[in-house]
């Protein structure tokens, strides 16, 4: 199957070797090297399930890349390489969609937070991207989910798999379940902050896990990647979905919740590095909501993962059985121990 996809992108497959590659949930990535000193890819199939019209990211990547080129001529911008039709997708007779992008040269990503100093890179360049972009007018980007960090959609989906799910799964659950609902007045907030004009809707990436990061062998961050998700949003999807997989040694896939834990110099970490780009740019409500963020991204993922399990595991799948039941549990866990420093963050937040 590959050497069709390599040939429709100009590539001669018998120069090449293909590895699979990454660890995200949703689509399928794979590094496409050589041993001839010539340059390495990077191929992906969309998943169609999620993703339902391929041509809108292409189109938001192509309209995001040409903007910066102009604008910020220097921005290392990872976009896919047109083939020679000019398209940025390949289609095979199976309807799967691939795209093929250029391996950034001598940089790496990592997959789990390790240092604050790591923390502080990925919100730069997280928060680089939306300042860099924050001329490019939002109505031309394509939706490519609609509603994908809508918490009241999230909620209302949560109750519909409270309706309709899979009944054993749904007594089982009955403790987190009621949790979640008790924390339900973050999806007021979240109302409150749809209707308020000091929130602005921003070019925001909605994906921002470290490995969605590459930095050089320096440490340093190069750029952001994995652009799908890239959409009109506001900043609390971003920095919370930091705070959400940064804040803990350990991810939303452990099982031992003893080892979830919150640690304070990493948000501090986050909050440098997003505001040292961004303060300006933020309005004093927005910036009254950055702890906020953090609940709002993990509530929000409890609640994902939840449903998911409810609904036998449709969007996520599942390695083991129960395995999103441990994934919400887990975020649940994590939420509760970010609330036990509100307070504290919000002490944080005000002398940056
Ligand atoms: P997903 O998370 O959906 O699997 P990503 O686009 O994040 O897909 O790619 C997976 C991994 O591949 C990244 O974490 C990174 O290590 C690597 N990668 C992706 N794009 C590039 C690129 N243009 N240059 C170098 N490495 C890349
Ligand atoms: C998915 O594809 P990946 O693993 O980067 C999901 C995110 C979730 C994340 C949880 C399109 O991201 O929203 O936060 O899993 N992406 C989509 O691990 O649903
Ligand atoms: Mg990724």
């Amino acid at each position: 199957m590959f050497d069709n996809i390599l040939t429709h992108f100009g590539l001669n497959p018998a120069n090449f070797t293909v590895q699979a590659f990454g660890s995200g949930l949703i689509n399928h990535t794979w590094k496409i090297s050589n041993q001839h000193g010539l340059p390495c890819y990077i191929l992906q199939q969309i998943n169609t399930a999620v993703f339902k019209h391929p041509e809108d990211i292409a189109m938001n990547i192509g309209n995001l890349g040409a903007w910066l080129k102009k604008e910020s001529p220097d921005y290392l911008f990872a976009g896919a390489l047109p083939a020679a039709t000019g398209s940025y997708l390949f289609v095979d007779d199976k309807k799967q969609y691939f795209r093929l992008f250029p391996f950034i040269a001598q940089s790496h990503s990592v997959d789990m937070v390790h240092t604050p100093e790591q923390a502080f890179e990925a919100a730069r360049q997280f928060a680089r991207f939306t300042k860099l972009l924050s001329g490019f007018d939002t109505s031309r980007l394509k939706i490519t989910i609609p509603q994908f960090h809508d918490l009241s959609l999230r909620y209302q989906q949560f109750t519909d798999a409270l309706a309709n799910g899979n009944s054993i799964r749904i007594q089982d659950a009955s403790g987190l379940i009621s949790y979640l609902q008790q924390q339900h007045h973050m999806v007021q907030t979240y109302e409150h902050i749809k209707n308020d004009p000091a929130f602005a809707l921003r070019v925001i990436h909605h994906d921002t896990k470290i490995s969605n990061v590459l930095f050089d062998a320096h440490q340093k961050g190069l750029c952001v990647i994995d652009l799908d998700t890239v959409m009109p949003g506001y900043f609390i999807s971003d920095v919370g979905d930091m705070m959400r997989t940064y804040l803990s040694p350990v991810s939303e896939e452990e099982r031992d919740f003893q080892k979830i834990q919150v640690r304070n110099d990493f948000f501090t970490a986050i909050a440098q590095g997003y505001l040292g780009e961004l303060n300006n740019e933020l309005s004093a409500v927005e910036k009254r909501h950055f702890v906020y963020a953090g609940q709002f991204m993990i509530y929000m993922q409890a609640l994902r993962f939840l449903t998911d399990h409810l609904n036998d595991d449709v969007y996520y799948g599942a390695k083991y059985d129960g395995h999103n039941l441990i994934r919400a549990q887990n975020q649940a866990i994590l939420l509760q121990q970010y609330n036990e420093k509100e307070e504290l963050f919000n002490q944080i937040i005000s002398t940056i």
